[in-house]
This record gives structure tokens, sequence and C-alpha cells, in this order.
């Protein structure tokens, strides 16, 4: 009798939702693999530490333990947690390396319930908490979807101006010796795509980060693989003979655009069918201040990039995502992240600057009812905030080294409460100086600034 109340409750809370995949992304550098470190640091510590105040269950007592698990997809690198923490807590700290592909991670939280449903079927549950890393750049390719190859070259070559003019110089001077109507020459297309994917580099060293085809700058698993040898034709494109490229071997015009097919098949949709179908919630972050530090064509581009990240959310009823993929996100993070860089009272105007950048998509999103929202946090706080004293006045400030080994106390900058115009960076500078974490003590939780606000938007329903 009682195994059978046993199945019986186990059946029933098989149907909870006792399991949630969580996606952390961001454009290179923006902060990812800090924010996964912190969060799994965070958690580990909740049983034990005060250190997620805003974590309702953590504030009512209800978390009982927490570990990590093995992860469920055994073909994805694990996300290397004890590496990280190594550089934390060595006596000269360091940041995490960076990092270049997904990778997932797998946590456990042994909670008691609050909700009358949940109570019946145990004193405890568990929820399990998947989460994975992948580069932004990845969902930069989304529209080619609805693209073909001439359409998408058009749009690639016409981009080509102001400072990715410069960096597309040796690519444009390269692709003269190439005749698209002559036989497919492998290794002349090989070797013009890696001019082509060292322009993609050189715009993103620049500050450009809207890059096209993503993979091409983080390939992951298929670095080297024919699929990444394809680049948009500039100038003259010949016109398509069916009847006679059937009758002889493919052109390089051909190969090219049968590249970008098997690229959109092999590689986006099956990014957005394995993988972005399967999460249930994203976090996206963004490195707001860096842009700042580099000017507006920098900050434009940036914007420009964070509106093609969104298109993934906009699901719509007959929109591409729906049909492809279903895919069941219901909740989107957007973070700006390192908030420690700025004084506290500079952190309204990050959010605020935030909220500007992706409002034009954030409001269809809305409508298509997924929920948003953003916040500024430091996953790993570096610096102390206080004042500087001067005469009878006292003015905010940070304190902390920098990132070769200074001990300063400084007010970085205004943060612009309003999208910056053009001329704003004439008479505005920035200086964020970059802070080297503080060491970690082993036991001890990592400081932050707000982690608890977004993990209670995450997780929180599913403590209840
Ligand atoms: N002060 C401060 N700096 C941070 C914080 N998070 C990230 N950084 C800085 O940003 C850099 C990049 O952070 P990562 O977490 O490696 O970023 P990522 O998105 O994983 O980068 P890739 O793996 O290269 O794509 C770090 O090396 C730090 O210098 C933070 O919370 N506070
Ligand atoms: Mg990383």
């Amino acid at each position: 009798m009682k195994s059978l109340k046993q199945e019986v409750s186990e059946l029933i809370y098989r149907g909870f939702d006792t399991n949630i995949k969580i996606a952390v992304t961001g454009l290179s550098r923006a902060g990812k693999t800090a924010f996964i470190t912190s969060l799994i640091n965070q958690i580990q510590h909740l049983s034990t530490h005060d250190n997620l105040p805003f974590l309702v269950s953590a504030q009512e007592r209800r978390i009982i333990g927490t570990k990590r698990v093995p992860q469920k997809n055994i073909m994805v690198s694990r996300f290397d947690y004890d590496r990280a923490m190594s550089f934390l807590h060595a006596e000269q700290t360091q940041w995490p390396e960076p990092t270049k592909d997904v990778s997932e991670t797998r946590l456990a939280i042994k909670y008691k319930p609050v909700k009358r449903s949940k109570r019946l079927l145990g004193k405890s549950l568990t929820l399990y908490l998947d989460i994975i890393d992948y580069p932004g750049e990845w969902l930069l390719d989304l529209p080619l979807l609805e693209l073909n190859f001439r359409q998408w070259s058009e749009q690639q070559v016409s981009l080509m101006k102001g400072k990715r003019a410069g960096f597309a110089k040796s690519w444009l001077e390269a692709c003269k010796t190439l005749d698209l109507t002559r036989e497919a020459d492998e290794q002349q297309l090989a070797s013009l795509s890696s001019v082509y994917t060292q322009y993609l580099h050189d715009c993103k060293a620049g500050g450009l980060h809207w890059v096209q085809p993503g993979r091409f700058v983080l390939p992951g698993e298929l670095a080297g693989a024919p699929v990444l040898q394809f680049f948009p034709v500039a100038g003259e494109v010949p016109q398509s003979d069916k009847k006679a490229s059937s009758r002889h071997a493919p052109t390089n015009y051909d190969l090219l655009s049968a590249r970008f097919e098997e690229y959109k098949s092999k590689v986006v949709q099956r990014f957005y069918k394995e993988y972005f179908a399967t999460f249930d919630r994203q976090v996206v972050l963004v490195d707001c201040l860096t842009p700042l530090n580099r000017g507006h064509d920098s900050f434009v581009d940036m914007q420009q990039a964070l509106i093609q990240i969104m298109q993934s959310f906009r699901y719509g009823r007959n929109g591409i995502l729906t049909r492809l993929f279903s895919p069941k996100i219901d909740k989107v993070l957007f973070c700006a992240t390192k908030a420690d860089h700025v004084t506290p009272e500079q952190h309204v105007n990050l959010v605020n600057l935030l909220d500007q950048m992706i409002y034009p998509v954030w409001q269809q999103v809305a409508y298509e009812e997924v929920e948003m929202r953003g916040m500024s946090l430091a996953s790993i706080q570096a610096t102390q905030a206080g004042y500087i004293q001067e005469s009878d006045q006292q003015y905010p400030a940070i304190q902390g080294d920098t990132l070769a080994g200074e001990f300063v106390t400084l007010f970085p900058g205004e943060v612009p409460a309003k999208l910056p115009v053009a001329d704003y960076w004439q008479s505005n500078q920035f200086d964020f100086v970059q802070f080297k974490p503080q060491q970690s003590i082993h036991g001890e939780p990592l400081p932050h600034l707000r982690m608890d606000s977004a993990l209670e938007y995450l997780i929180g329903d599913k403590l209840r």
C-alpha cells in the first residue's frame, strides 16, 4: 500500500515543474562566465549564508540544501566552475578566461514549498536548474533564415561603410581575383573565407559587434569546417542559369550559395532546434560601459546587435521562430553587467540606458506575451563604493585594485540617462577603469550586486 502511494505521488510529482532550463547569453566579454560562476556560487551558499536577501525562498528560510549534480546533456561541455573559482581564490586574483563555445551545468535546490498543491506532495521538493552558457553572436544569425544568398550578400556589402570600410579593405581587394562564373576552386574559397573571417574579427576588436555570420567569429566545434567557408559576394552577381549549372560542375558562385544554404540549415536552424527551443528562461547580459568608453560608432553598433538579438524572442503567431522551432521561453532578463564599475547613484541611469536601447523591440515582445525585465548588476563585485571628502563637500567614488594592481579611489564618470547623440562624446569623456576581483575566501559567497533580484526573477516562482 505504501509503495502504491509512493508511486502515485511520484507520478503527480513528475507532472510538476521541477526542472528549469536557464540560458545565459551576451556578446563576447559581456560577463557570461562571471555571471554563471557567481550564480552557482551564490546558490551553493544559499542554505548556510544570508547572501541573497531578495530571493524570497531564502529570506523565508525555506531552502534546505543545494548541490551541483551531473548535467543532463552529456554532448555539451561542462561549465568549468572549479577552474573559474581557482582564479578567484588565487593570491594574485584574475578574472576567469574567455570561453568560446556552449557549456552547461546543473544544480539541485531542495526546498520547502509553500504552494498548497505542492505541499500535498511532501514536505520538501527539489528544483533542478540547468544553466547553459552560449555566445550571443549565434543569435545574430537568425535573420539569415529569411534571406537568400544574393539578398544576404547585398545586405552585408552595403554595411561596409565608415569604420567597417577600413576593416573590409583587404577582403574586398582579395575578392578581385575571384571569378564567380568559373568552376569552383575550394582552395581559393577557403582562403578568401579566412580573409572575410579576419574582417569580422577586426570589426569586433574595433568595438563593432554586429557581425554575420556570427558562428564565424566563435566557431566552437565547427572551426575549420567547410560549412563555415563562404562569404558574401561583392559587386556584380552572375545570373543563375539552372540548366547550365546542372550540365557543368558547380561554379564558385554556386558553391558559395550552396554553402550559405547549408549554413542556414545545418548550423543556424540546428542551434535553434536543438538548444534554443529547449530553453525556459533567458538571461541576456549587456556591457553598456565598454561601448561608452569607445565612442559613438561602437555604441550605435551595440544597440543594433542588441536589437538583432531581441528578434529571437519575438515569436508572434506566424513568426519564423514559431513556425520552425516552437520556442517556449516565457521570461527574458536583460542585465547591464559590471555595475560595480560606476558609483551607486549611476545605477538608475545604467538601467534607463539599457531600457532605452531595447525599448523599440521590447514593446512588441511584451505584446507577444514574453515577460521582460531590465536591471543592472555586478556578478562579482570588484570595488567598494564610498565618498571622497573635498573641503566640506562629499563626492561619490569607488575604490579597488585596477588590473595593473594599483589601488585607486575615483569617480569614473556619469552614465547618460538617455541614448547619447553623436556629438555627446565630444563633451563627455568616459573612463571606466577595469578592476581586479577581490580574493575570494573558501566557504564564503562571492560579493555581488543584485544577483538575488536576478535569481528571484528567474526562479522565485519555481521555489514557491
Ligand atoms: N568589475 C567587474 N567586472 C566584471 C564583472 N563581470 C565581468 N567582468 C569583466 O568582464 C570581463 C569579461 O567577463 P566574462 O565573464 O569572461 O565574459 P564572457 O561573456 O564570458 O566573455 P567570453 O567568454 O569571452 O564571451 C571579465 O574578465 C572582467 O574583466 C563584474 O561583475 N564586475
Ligand atoms: Mg565566457
